[in-house]
């Protein structure tokens, strides 16, 4: 159970639909997968994907920082110190994907060493989530036209609307135009990216409050301090801190300071470990979860409803799963498949995945 050996690999698979937001634009899924070995032969897998506009982590910063410090920080630990790893992970500032892919590799070396998979070893809830899917910044038409392809293909009815352009009449347009198009059963929530001011995101809120709105997300940023108290607090939905509120200090000070009154975990960012510790969290302060989307692979897909399945908070609302449908291609052998609006966990040890080696060799970019 000894890891012996961390790799970090760089690939890079186009977006055959990119995906536009307030805060960024993804064309090409420039990820790094790691790869955690042990003195069994064992080899965990997980997926980073860095995201400069969030986080500040780039492709080539993530490969250093675990090639750096991680790898020989903790090469000789065991799947069992979780704990250990956690801790000397923590020792460096920042850096939230690469830290969480390690994490979750070693979970997944954990879950195949034990011929168990990890969704049970986490908490063993269910053995699905319902899907969400997100839609970017285009025409009101052609949002609606992507929804119901959404809807009609893989049977989802739950959407998170992508807001924060100006003038919000942009997207409030959107929102309406959804409503209309899809009917009262289907749910939407919308997520600004930090993308308007405060004034702008209650009228915002005000013009969609016929809308029957499930959550409304990072309208505006959490460092316009006194502004988003002043929002949240008129918000009649739950309000989602999401890149406000990564660790489970931040999610803390965020939900005491009145800067939101619900929580995005996202998987990709705080790895198996640090989710439980935000789940947890917001256990105790008694505020809704729902398992977000950073804009992941396959295999970024499958560790978050590994995680959401777990448990009966994450498990309760349709989990962000969808948007892997995006990408040109993927590094699975087999590929996740959503059926009436739901995708579940996989039977096999570990996460159930494997990569595919071909795919890899064809996508890596280091060669
Ligand atoms: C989201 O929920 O904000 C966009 C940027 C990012 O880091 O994640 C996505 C989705
Ligand atoms: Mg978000």
């Amino acid at each position: 159970m000894k890891i012996t050996r961390i790799e970090a690999i760089p690939y890079a698979i186009p977006y055959s639909k990119p995906l536009r937001f307030a805060s960024g634009e993804v064309t090409v899924a420039q990820h790094v997968l790691v790869r955690v070995h042990t003195d069994d032969g064992v080899v965990g897998v997980a997926d980073a994907p860095p995201r400069p506009f969030t986080y500040g982590e780039t492709q080539r910063g993530v490969l250093a920082v675990i090639e750096d410090i991680f790898a020989p920080q903790l090469v000789g630990t065991t799947l069992l110190e979780r704990e250990v790893v956690s801790d000397r992970l923590s020792r460096t500032v920042g850096n939230p994907v690469a830290k969480a892919a390690v994490d979750m590799a070693v979970w997944d070396a954990l879950g195949k060493t034990l011929d168990l998979p990890v969704t049970d070893l986490l908490g063993g809830y269910t053995d699905r989530m319902r899907v969400s899917h997100m839609l970017g910044f285009d025409e009101p038409a052609a949002m609606v036209a992507e929804a119901e392809r959404m809807r009609d293909t893989y049977g989802i009815t739950t959407f998170k609307v992508k807001v924060g352009r100006t003038p919000f009449q942009l997207d409030t347009a959107v929102v309406r135009a959804l409503r209309e198009g899809l009917g009262e059963e289907v749910e939407l929530y919308v997520d600004g990216n930090r993308g308007w001011t405060p004034a702008e995101s209650a009228r915002a809120m005000h013009e969609m409050a016929d809308l029957g709105l499930l959550f409304a997300e990072e309208l505006c940023p959490a460092d316009d301090v006194l502004g988003r108290r002043w929002l949240v607090q008129q918000c009649d939905v739950p309000f989602i801190a999401d890149e406000s509120a990564v660790t489970a200090a931040d999610v803390t000070r965020e939900i005491l300071g009145g800067a939101a009154t619900a929580i995005s975990i996202k998987t990709s960012r705080t790895g198996f470990t640090g989710s439980a510790r935000v789940l947890h969290l917001a256990e105790g302060l008694g505020i809704e979860v729902v398992m977000g989307n950073q804009i992941d692979s396959q295999l970024g897909s499958m560790c978050t409803v590994v995680f959401g399945s777990a448990y009966r908070l994450t498990s309760r609302r349709a989990g962000e799963l969808s948007n892997f449908l995006d990408m040109s291609d993927d590094l699975l052998t087999e590929p996740l498949d959503i059926r009436d609006g739901h995708l579940a966990v996989r039977p096999g040890a570990g996460l159930g995945v494997e990569v595919d080696p071909d795919k890899l060799a064809h996508f890596r970019t280091d060669h």
